[in-house]
């Protein structure tokens, strides 16, 4: 008998099945009324008692060792078989994954901070809420600046004032506050103007700042950082030309001008014949600005820079309306180079 049951555990324990029939075959050899371990239990009824205890648990163990087999393989054949039906054609081609592409503006941010990081420049990222202070007040605007009206500012919270930042100066205002020249950064990132919506304009659009303190930075200085910018953005014969401005939070002031990048100067419908396209306002921190952030400006002189990467984006790709930038549509996201 015990002979009999360790040669059956052998078979069951050996056994494999290749499709749900040969299994079938198994339960009947094995569990069925007529099968193996039946004639078993007809058997067992002869045996002597002081045997019967450990004999009917081997045959238990028997039992259920064929049952726990006979499930497994179910199992198994009921997994493939639910994910590849009879009707399945495994021939069809799979759906089509479309690979995404990088967002013209991440490539324009990316290509900036790429140039500017060859030269020392890190990153810096801050809040996109504001309070007055890192808005406005550390930034020299004056308390009745249009700037500060409800028409420009999106407000969250009066007095006190809490609002949408417009700039990211808020955020070299932090990095001013917090670190000690030198200071070498740039500030990317998206700010909120509360302006009717257009092909020009639209209430949030991004930027890059650019700020570097310390000892005996001069004008020249940012000349040179910008004209080797606009060389490397816009090509090797690229010129620049700086005009006086006017910013609250640099002095002098300065917008700066790339010759056209289409005529070479020469003029031509898209310069409206001036042979310049403005890409980016600059100036040397004002003395107070510095003062506001707690660094001594007879010590230390700087530099800042801010430019739009939406402007920059459409003088390379030519988008034509700026909301197109935010409508998510894969037609126009995927005219630009694709992300390998
Ligand atoms: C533009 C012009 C500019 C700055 C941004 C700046 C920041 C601090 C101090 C001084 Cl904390 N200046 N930023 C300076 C000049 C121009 O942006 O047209 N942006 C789109």
């Amino acid at each position: 008998m015990r002979e009999k049951i360790k040669e059956i555990k052998n078979e069951i324990e050996a056994f494999s099945a290749k499709s749900a029939e040969e299994l079938e075959q198994f339960r009947i050899k094995y569990l069925s009324k007529k099968g193996k371990l039946s004639s078993l239990f007809d058997d067992f009824k002869q045996i002597a008692n002081e045997e019967r205890k450990e004999v009917g648990s081997l045959l238990n163990d028997l039992k259920n060792a064929a049952q726990e087999k006979i499930n497994n393989l179910k199992q198994k054949f009921e997994a493939s078989q639910s994910a590849v039906g009879n009707d399945t054609d495994l021939t069809l081609p799979a759906d089509a994954v479309e690979i995404g592409s990088r967002h013209p503006l991440s490539i324009t941010r990316a290509k900036i901070v790429e140039i500017f990081s060859r030269i020392g420049f890190t990153v810096s990222e801050g809040p996109e809420i504001e309070d007055d202070w890192h808005i406005f007040t550390a930034l020299n605007f004056p308390e009745e600046h249009p700037a500060r009206d409800m028409q420009d500012t999106f407000f969250i919270h009066k007095n006190p004032d809490v609002a949408l930042r417009t700039h990211t100066s808020s955020v070299q205002v932090r990095t001013m506050e917090t670190e000690k020249p030198p200071i070498r950064k740039l500030f990317p990132g998206r700010v909120y103007r509360n302006e009717a919506i257009s092909a020009r304009a639209h209430c949030f659009f991004h930027q890059v700042e650019g700020l570097y303190v310390d000892k005996y930075v001069s004008f020249a200085d940012l000349r040179q950082v910008l004209l080797y910018f606009a060389k490397e953005m816009f090509g090797d014969g690229t010129r620049i030309r700086l005009r006086p401005s006017y910013f609250p939070f640099t002095e002098p002031s300065a917008e700066m001008d790339i010759s056209c990048f289409l005529c070479g100067g020469k003029g031509c419908p898209f310069c409206k014949h001036t042979g310049w396209v403005e890409i980016l306002g600059c100036g040397m921190v004002d003395p107070s600005v510095l003062e506001n952030c707690h660094i001594d400006s007879k010590v230390y002189s700087g530099y800042a820079f801010g430019m739009g990467i939406e402007r920059i984006t459409n003088l390379k790709y030519r988008v034509k309306d700026i909301r197109m930038f935010s409508e998510n549509d894969v037609r126009f996201l995927k005219q630009f180079s694709p992300v390998i």
